[in-house]
């Protein structure tokens, strides 16, 4: 077996089904924030982010912590791009330790947990770690926006967006659901199929969703309507990620993100907010993704040649996607309670 090939088999090894499925894996810690017994309180400069900027669920979850003002009570920290065989590295700090949590892999927040003190699957991000403690909190990215948006509302910046409103969080969770199997990890499961059969259903299953995003949009400024919802910036990540990386790397080829009418100005229109501009880099998403050891022989990128191409300078023009609102100068509903 090829060198990066089993490391690719070695890091999934939990995941691999016998039909060339990757599984996802199950959330270590998931406890919730609130003030009941077992949950975590909702406090100021207590917990830590971390996240790897090339990750689509992390993105969604920094983006989220920037639109609502949270980045001013939760910090943030960043691991290197590349994983070696113990998972994510903070090569990026002094001494390669993050600066608060003082670790240098992030498995060493898993570990303190674990049973015998050795995390034996995954350490993955996004994870909240508390800095009292030195323990994780939650890596759930599924529910942290959600946690954000509701729980931690009492230290949302003032007007912050309404990304998660009342009477339509119904229909986000339906979408949610929809974008993270269909689309987040839908395109993870062309790129990391192992047999041809396996690789087919996802690609049919991807291109169909994006279909039906695209067909939705043609309608309608964002996902639910004429404002950026939770939804929205949970398609982001991965439409941000596409035509410089997956459309290559994970043989995701039937389209370019750039072929689809609706979903190309949908995905500028938020590519614009200057808080999602600000975590987008397309060149971070082409040298984890194209360098990985991990993904390398994905692509069989056996010279290690990061792929010049293609050419982002399209994300800076206009969406002109104004039309579609009933209220097109504002792209957010924003709260009407001021919090401090
Ligand atoms: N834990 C989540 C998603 C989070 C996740 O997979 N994050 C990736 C990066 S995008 C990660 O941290 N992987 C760790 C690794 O490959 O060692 C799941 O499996 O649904």
């Amino acid at each position: 077996m090829a060198e990066g090939v089993e490391i690719f088999e070695n890091t999934f090894r939990h995941q691999i089904q016998s039909d060339g499925e990757i599984t996802i894996q199950e959330n270590f810690f998931r406890d919730k924030f609130g003030d009941k017994e077992g949950e975590w309180p909702v406090e100021p400069d207590r917990y830590r982010l971390l996240w790897m900027p090339a990750c689509p669920h992390a993105h969604k979850v920094v983006i989220a912590r920037r639109l609502l003002g949270l980045d001013r009570v939760i910090s943030l920290g960043t691991t290197g791009i590349y994983r070696d065989p113990k998972g994510w590295v903070f090569t990026e700090d002094p001494g390669e330790k993050d600066p608060v949590l003082g670790i240098h892999y992030l498995k060493e927040l898993y570990d303190r947990d674990a049973p015998g003190g050795d995390y034996k699957e995954r350490p993955t991000v996004p994870i909240l770690a508390d800095t009292f403690t030195g323990r994780g909190v939650n890596n759930d990215h599924f529910w942290i926006p959600v946690y954000f948006e509701t729980a931690w509302k009492p230290y949302h910046k003032k007007s912050a967006p309404e990304l998660y409103p009342a009477d339509l969080r119904e229909e986000i969770d339906q979408w949610n659901h929809f974008i993270f199997h269909r689309i987040n990890n839908g395109v993870y499961d062309i790129g990391f199929a192992r047999s041809q059969a396996a690789y087919e259903t996802a690609y049919h299953l991807f291109f169909e969703a994006m279909d039906i995003l695209d067909k939705r949009l043609e309608s309608r400024r964002f996902l639910l309507g004429d404002y950026i919802t939770d939804s929205d910036i949970r398609l982001y990540p991965t439409l941000a990620r596409f035509d410089v990386v997956y459309h290559q790397v994970f043989k995701a080829n039937k389209k370019r993100l750039t072929d689809y009418k609706n979903l190309w100005s949908y995905a500028r229109d938020l590519y614009h907010v200057p808080e999602i501009k600000e975590s987008t880099y397309f060149d971070i998403y082409k040298r984890h993704y194209q360098l990985s050891p991990h993904l390398k022989p994905l692509w069989g990128n056996v010279h290690s040649i990061v792929a010049k191409g293609p050419d982002v300078s399209g994300w800076e023009l206009q969406a002109d996607r104004e039309f579609l609102s009933r209220n097109p100068k504002e792209k957010f509903l924003l709260q009407e309670e001021q919090h401090v």
